[in-house]
């Protein structure tokens, strides 16, 4: 009897294995597919891309970017000097005047190239395009 009953509960502890087993491989496929989702759906994602004006440099670096619509610009002043970013078409709205340390970002949405400047340093030519593809 003592056996039996042994070999009873090892054929339970077995099959509950067996279905752990399975449902522990079976989720593999869910959470791989998953993370391909995530992966896909994270090269959809919107960007976000930085201009710098360096110190000493009346310069936005890079002065010409190419993104796509929906992602952002920040724009990030490492000068001592004041600057600004304006742009040619009036409907885009830029900024205010950007003190060093301090930071400026758009999300551009519709496709075109956006010509700014800095209203300071136009003289200087302190420009650039965001060309929105
Ligand atoms: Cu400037």
């Amino acid at each position: 009897m003592p056996l039996t009953r042994h070999i009873k509960e090892f054929k339970i502890k077995n099959a509950k294995l067996k279905i752990i087993r399975h449902s522990g491989f079976g989720i593999i496929p869910v959470i791989l597919s998953a993370l391909i989702g995530l992966f896909s759906f994270g090269v959809a994602l919107a960007e976000e891309f930085n201009v710098v004006v360096k110190q000493g440099d009346l310069v936005f670096q890079p002065d010409a970017i190419t993104i796509q619509a929906g992602d952002t610009v920040m724009w990030t002043n490492k000068d001592d000097s004041h600057h600004t970013v304006a742009f040619e078409d009036a409907s885009v709205k830029g900024s205010e005047n950007i003190k060093h340390g301090g930071q400026f970002s758009i999300k551009f949405n519709k496709p075109g190239a956006y010509k700014y400047y800095c209203t300071y340093h136009r003289v200087f030519n302190m420009q650039g395009t965001i060309s929105v593809k």
